[in-house]
């Protein structure tokens, strides 16, 4: 039977390499070889120490998610990290990619750690609704304080190999190559007293003000498992050794089948499917060597900045010098503000602008492989964009506009060599939201399609494929949902209480409260745009807004009140006045629960039309368009899989 470890050894020291693909997550069989190891290398007196390393492209990324669900079989991982702690050979972990989860939980068994400097560790079990089982909570605040536990096991977010020697998770970053590194290490690490085993460390104790501060930081992300991993660490703190593992694993345990952790790993598995659908498997991409960008507005030059962020270079074209000048600031400004937030140094910020060559002439783009239009949402202006492109480009080069709501075929209509056209819409900050509708032509060839998905990966972006129709998936969900708001306030539920209650389901913004933010306009104009093309568009509510010129906080109010200077949103009369001969008198007296559940019951409905007229191909790319494009709370895992329509 093949086993997924293999022992070799190396004069006194023991290669243990674990090789279980793609990611050599912990499976039942991997847990049951490395007790075997443990047991064969402790039995052989020749050895003296033993190293872990891994096959393929990273060190242990954590627990088998996939076994999730199962009924778990011995050896259980806390037992085999204490298993690995109390081997009569001291164990090194040797870390290349990331050691996740359960993978570093592994590593600290070891009794030393050692990485290569692109290697990252890190506890991200709170992103799938659960608290690290087999001792992250009780090891790390011994084996690095208790701070950095905090932050590490309640923001689930990896630290590079320079950061975690610094504090003290790793013990030594290995340069060239890891296992001749490691070898080197342990033979030096041979020839000292070994240092405590983690358990056996001291951890410190602190105080209320400590705790109350991080819990109000944990509370932040909305959802139960950082309050609980926070409260696991604190028990290691106040607790014995045993008494906190214990405790850890029946939180674990309990918030693994919680609808949370169902819904968190629903997403994650969506993710990871999202890049690779079906249809393209066997669709090779074309390479991208440079990308042109036409329009320097606040997406142009958002998009501008996700492209060279990624390494391409990119032509940015804008209709005259001045508008030119304003791109290119504006792309600078996005990358000032990300050296602001520590996210990039000067120096990289220089190389970035490098990679950008600003234009006027359309001429510039003839070596382009890809153009991305983003130009002001209006047909004849971007029908103008594309007469140029043809022109200019060349012939095989991909043309995609970036429109959010106009059909790409009026656009595209018309003009030769259909099979490179396609719809790429970014969503605003282009630089940061992660999702990419990509809205293909019929006649668009696979390949460019295959392109476009290539192209979301390299941008770091979750691409989800999208029908044509009004508003592609995102748009149409959202009008849907506002749509029902809309009904409720007729229905006489305050508009506060709405928001409120979508504040509460977690989303961060409530519809109205949002619509103020973005502007009331922008939807106005496009139904009075459908309305003077003959169009039945009923009267909203917003439109009335609109009407009485409340577009939102830009105008001082909308469907609230703003005073100057403060985005505090607060209750109108002049809107209760505007309104009221729309509004119901009886008002219903609904719980905000049942006002989530009604808003989120009409997503879900949408979603199923979209899926019935195939605008969408699944019903989790639905939910992955919400949650990246829409502020969908991820732990609720998207309004398909909240309405158990997660086919
Ligand atoms: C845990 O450890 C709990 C413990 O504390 C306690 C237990 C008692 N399991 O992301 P990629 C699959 S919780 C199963 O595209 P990359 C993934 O679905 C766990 N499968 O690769 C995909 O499959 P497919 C804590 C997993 O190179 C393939 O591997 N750990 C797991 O871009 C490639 O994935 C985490 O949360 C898994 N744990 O990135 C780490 N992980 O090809 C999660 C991945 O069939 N993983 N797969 O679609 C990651 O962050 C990334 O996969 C990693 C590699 C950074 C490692």
């Amino acid at each position: 039977m093949n086993t997924p470890v293999s022992i070799r050894p190396q004069g006194d020291i023991a290669i243990v390499t674990l090789d279980n693909p793609p990611v050599n997550a912990i499976s039942a069989a991997v847990r049951k070889a490395l007790w075997q190891a443990v047991e064969e290398i402790d039995a052989d007196p020749t050895l003296r120490a033993a190293i872990l390393i891994c096959e393929g492209r990273t060190f242990i990324a954590g627990a088998d998610v996939r076994e999730f669900g199962q009924t778990p079989e011995p050896p259980h991982l806390p037992d085999l990290v204490d298993h690995l702690e109390a081997a009569r050979v001291p164990w090194i972990a040797a870390i290349h990619g990331a050691a996740l989860g359960g993978g570093f939980e592994i590593a600290m068994g070891c009794r030393f750690r050692v990485a290569v400097p692109q290697a990252k560790i890190g506890l991200p079990e709170v992103t799938l609704g659960i608290i690290p089982g087999a001792s992250g909570t009780v090891r790390t605040p011994r084996l690095a304080g208790v701070e950095v536990a905090v932050d590490l096991v309640t923001s689930g977010k990896p630290m590079a190999a320079p950061k975690a020697r610094e504090h003290g998770l790793i013990d030594a970053v290995i340069e060239g190559d890891l296992e001749a590194g490691a070898i080197a290490f342990a033979k030096a690490a041979l020839a000292k007293p070994l240092p405590a085993p983690i358990s056996e460390r001291p951890v410190a104790a602190m105080d209320d003000a400590f705790w109350e501060a991080k819990r109000k930081l944990a509370e932040k992300q909305g959802h139960r498992a950082p309050l609980e991993a926070l409260a696991a660490i604190r028990r290691a703190t106040e607790l014995p050794f045993t008494e906190a593992m214990a405790a850890e694993r029946e939180s674990f345990l309990a918030l693994r089948s919680s609808d949370e952790a169902a819904a968190l790993r629903a997403v994650f598995f969506a993710e990871r499917a999202a890049p690779r659908p079906d249809t393209l498997r066997d669709v090779s991409p074309r390479k991208l060597a440079q990308v042109g960008v036409v329009g320097g507005g606040t997406m142009g030059a958002g998009i501008a900045a996700a492209l060279r962020s990624a390494g391409l270079p990119v032509v940015l074209i804008e209709r005259d010098d001045q508008a030119l000048a304003r791109g290119i600031d504006t792309l600078a400004k996005t990358f000032a503000g990300a050296i602001k937030r520590g996210k990039l140094t000067e120096e990289a910020r220089d190389a970035l602008m490098a990679g950008v060559t600003g234009a006027t002439d359309y001429a510039a783009l003839s070596e382009c492989d890809l153009v991305i239009e983003a130009v002001f949402e209006e047909l004849s202006v971007k029908r103008q964009v594309f007469e140029n492109l043809i022109t200019h480009c060349r012939r095989d080069a991909i043309l995609a506009t970036n429109t959010s709501y106009i059909d790409p075929r009026e656009i595209f209509a018309g003009l030769p060599g259909a099979e490179r056209f396609i719809g790429l819409h970014f969503f605003s900050p282009a630089q940061i939201m992660k999702l990419l509708e990509i809205v293909p032509l019929p006649e668009t060839a696979p390949e460019v399609l295959a392109t476009a998905f290539a192209l979301a990966k390299q941008l770091n972006k979750i691409p989800v494929r999208a029908g044509i129709c009004e508003g592609f998936i995102g748009n149409r969900i959202l009008k849907r949902y506002r749509a029902e708001a809309e009904t409720l306030v007729r229905d006489g539920v305050p508009i506060a209480q709405i928001d409120a209650a979508m504040r509460g389901y977690g989303f961060r913004m409530g519809p109205f409260e949002a619509q103020d933010l973005g502007g009331l306009d922008i939807a106005y104009l496009q139904r009075e745009g459908a309305r003077a093309m003959g169009q039945d568009v009923p009267e909203t509510l917003g439109d009335i807004l609109v009407g009485a010129g409340r577009k939102g906080q830009k105008t001082g109010g909308g469907w609230y009140d703003y005073s100057q200077g403060d985005r505090t949103p607060q209750p109108s009369t002049r809107v209760a006045e505007l309104l009221a001969g729309h509004i119901a008198k009886d008002a219903p007296n609904l719980e905000d629960a049942q006002i989530a559940a009604q808003l989120i019951a009409a997503m879900a409905a949408e979603g199923e039309a979209i899926l019935d007229e195939g605008i969408a191909d699944k019903a989790s790319d639905i939910d992955l368009v919400e949650i990246h494009g829409y502020g969908f709370p991820r732990w609720k895992g998207g309004p398909m899989f909240a309405s158990g329509k997660h086919r």
